[in-house]
Formats: C-alpha cells, sequence, structure tokens
C-alpha cells in the first residue's frame, strides 16, 4: 500500500497581518502532535498579540512527493550591513543576476518589498536580467509550500546543522525552502533575509553552488526583510495567460 503523508501548515496574525507561519509533511500518526508543535510556536512568541491562527493539515500521496538533495552551506561572515549586502551583490552578480537588478533586488528588500514598503508574505519573482517584477500581487507575492525533509534524513539534517553551530530553526527552514527554490526551472539564484527583527544573516541560494549564509544583512531592530528568487525566461502568469497585467 502506498504511504500516505500529510502536509501541515500553520499561520498566525496580529491585526489583519501576517506574523508567524511554519510547515511539515509528515506520515499520518505525526499530524496531532505537529499541528500543536506548530501552534505552540506561534503562541511562544509573547511579543506578538496573536488574533487568529490556523493549521491546515492536506493529504499528499507519496508518489507526487519530488526529492532533491539539499544545497552545500557556506557561511560568510561580515563586519557591518555594508560588508554584507556588498558581497550579496557580488554573489547574485557571479550566479549570473545583471549587476543593475542585483542593484535593485538588495534596495528593494532594504526598504520593503510591498506596497507602502511592507513586508510581503511571500517572495518576488524577479527577471534577472531585466529587473522586473513577475509576481501577480505585490503584498503576497509567491509562497513557497510543502516541502520538508525527508523522515530518514530528519536527524542527520539536525546533526550536521548543530555540529556546524547552526542549530537555530530559521536556518532549517531557509535552507529546506532554498533546496525546493534552487530546483525551478531557469532559476537563477535567491536573495534573502528575514524579517525578524532580532535575525540578521540572510543568503544568496545558486544552483550548482550552494546556500551562502552571510552573517549580517541588516541593522538590529529592523523588521523589513524578504525574498527574491530571480530568473530567465519566466512570464508572469496574465502573459502566459495570454492576458496582459
Ligand atoms: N515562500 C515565499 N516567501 C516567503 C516564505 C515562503 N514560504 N516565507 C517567508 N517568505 C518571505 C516573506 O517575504 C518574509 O517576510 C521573508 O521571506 C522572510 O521570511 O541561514 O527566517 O521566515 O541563518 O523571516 C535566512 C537566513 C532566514 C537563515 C530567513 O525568513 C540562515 C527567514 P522569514
Ligand atoms: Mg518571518
Amino acid at each position: 500500500m502506498e504511504s500516505i503523508f500529510y502536509s501541515v501548515r500553520m499561520r498566525a496574525s496580529s491585526q489583519g497581518r501576517h506574523c508567524s507561519g511554519a510547515e511539515r509533511i509528515v506520515p499520518r500518526e505525526a499530524v496531532a502532535e505537529t499541528s500543536s508543535a506548530l501552534l505552540m510556536r506561534a503562541f511562544s512568541n509573547v511579543s506578538a498579540e496573536i488574533d487568529q491562527a490556523s493549521c491546515q493539515v492536506e493529504r499528499i500521496v507519496a508518489h507526487e512527493l519530488c526529492f532533491a538533495g539539499l544545497p552545500d552551506v557556506i557561511t560568510y561572515p561580515v563586519d557591518n550591513v555594508t560588508a554584507g549586502r556588498s558581497l550579496a551583490h557580488r554573489l547574485l552578480c557571479r550566479a549570473g543576476v545583471a549587476e543593475e537588478v542585483a542593484t535593485t533586488a538588495l534596495q528593494l528588500l532594504a526598504r520593503g518589498a510591498g506596497p507602502a514598503g511592507q513586508v510581503m508574505r511571500g517572495a518576488v519573482l524577479m527577471d534577472a536580467s531585466s529587473g522586473r517584477r513577475l509576481e501577480e500581487d505585490p503584498a503576497r507575492g509567491v509562497r513557497v509550500s510543502r516541502m520538508d525533509a525527508a523522515p530518514e534524513f530528519q536527524d542527520t539534517l539536525q546533526a550536521n546543522l548543530r555540529h556546524a553551530g547552526l542549530e537555530h530553526f530559521r536556518v532549517r527552514e531557509a535552507l529546506l525552502l532554498a533546496g525546493k527554490v534552487l530546483g525551478a526551472p531557469g532559476l537563477i539564484a535567491e536573495l534573502c533575509w528575514s524579517d525578524d527583527p532580532g535575525y540578521m544573516a540572510g543568503y544568496v541560494a545558486v544552483p550548482g553552488t550552494g546556500y551562502q549564509r552571510i552573517s549580517r544583512m541588516k541593522e538590529t531592530g529592523d523588521r523589513r526583510g524578504g525574498r527574491i528568487p530571480a530568473g530567465c525566461r519566466w512570464r508572469s502568469r496574465a502573459e502566459s495567460q495570454g492576458r496582459w497585467p
């Protein structure tokens, strides 16, 4: 009989604003425990006044799962934000992102990529040669979802991250997300740093090169962050459906 897995996705909001989200893919017997662990995570953040939280559980048939290796991880320690962003710029250009597009991408995350400078819920999709934004809704962006480490690999991943001094849950999650993004056709690089005001590291992930962490991408206390996968030969949904935005 084919194994059954469930995608468990949690999101929490405060005054209509997204404030926490996380997800796993787990076997049936772990659904209840996983849902409560994800909700616990939202509610353990004492600074957030949560108004709404939900956990969505969705069945996934095992033969629909895709497996891919995770990218290699390298960390570049930098002294300050200027050095971090200038390194990210170089890594993006080296990957094949046009120089002005790399500049635009960094500026966009620095000032808040959503309308009126808000943080987006998902990612900006950017054409790597023109800098054109392709996501349909610039407030929501595009969400990467339904990803996890394979069950038999969970412990090794955790141990390897711990061994490298990278046990923060953000590293595991960002690495898994980047692992999925790197498999997207046409992807050239993904730039990211967190919107958590207390988490300053970010990364530039590049197919074939890896997950290149940069220790400091923003100032302490800055609530802006985001994600920008940049690629080539991408079209917006409207264009691929023959409509123009
Ligand atoms: N799909 C697409 N974009 C997302 C998703 C998603 N599932 N989740 C978050 N984003 C976007 C959204 O705009 C957030 O504001 C932004 O990314 C940052 O999300 O190696 O923790 O969850 O030390 O705050 C990177 C460095 C940490 C980790 C990234 O992102 C490391 C992080 P956060
Ligand atoms: Mg966040």
